[in-house]
């Protein structure tokens, strides 16, 4: 199903005067809805390239999938992440995590504010859960079409850098990436899937 604008569940005037109505229209109108658009563009493209077997222009259509999808899904949180009764500080197991993790509420909004203020480029700044220890990280989206659309959980990955194959495969990449496909444990891909859903 091709990806819709998500309605606010505020109206564009609700967060003024910190955030005004001009912008909140112009913001979520038209930048949001151009992210959308640019990602099922590019999903068609890609689903033409798997129909066609042609994929010349793959790298292309991966880059702008990759630059639409992140900007559609982090707007997509971003609108949820305020409203107009905002403000103050978390509660409950939140506030209980950011007191363990960053030594309380005004350090993290300290380390929120510096890093949000001194991304480049079409960045982001965000709170994250990293499953991996339980623990929430702030993290900067430098360029936030680096390959990654954010909001999604890895299941398979595959190292394609040079010293992941060089010595056996030297140049010949395909060769290495062909070879993986004998090595997948897809158990443990299926758990992951599982565990995601
Ligand atoms: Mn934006």
């Amino acid at each position: 199903m091709a990806h819709t604008l998500p309605e606010l569940t505020y109206a564009y005037d609700a967060l003024e005067p910190h955030i005004d109505e001009q912008t909140m229209k112009l913001h979520h109108d038209i930048h949001h809805n151009g992210y959308v658009v640019g990602l099922n563009n590019a999903e068609d493209k890609i689903a033409e390239a798997r129909e066609s077997g042609d994929y010349s222009l793959i790298k292309h259509w991966e880059r702008e999938s990759s630059f639409h999808g992140a900007g559609h899904l982090l707007h997509s949180i971003f609108w949820t992440n305020m409203g107009p009764d905002g403000g103050g500080k978390p509660g409950g197991a939140l506030e209980e995590a950011m007191n363990s993790d960053f030594g309380g509420f005004d350090k993290f909004k300290a380390q929120f504010t510096a890093a949000s203020n001194q991304v480049e480029g079409s960045g982001w700044g965000i709170l994250a859960y990293r499953p991996s220890d339980s623990k929430l990280v702030i993290l900067q989206a430098e360029k936030h079409q680096n390959l990654s659309q954010w909001d999604v959980v890895p299941l398979l990955v595959l190292d394609v850098w040079e010293h992941a194959y060089y010595l056996k495969y030297q140049n010949k990449r395909p060769a290495y990436t062909d070879a993986f496909f004998s090595v997948i444990n897809w158990k443990n891909i299926e758990e992951r899937y599982n565990n995601a859903k």
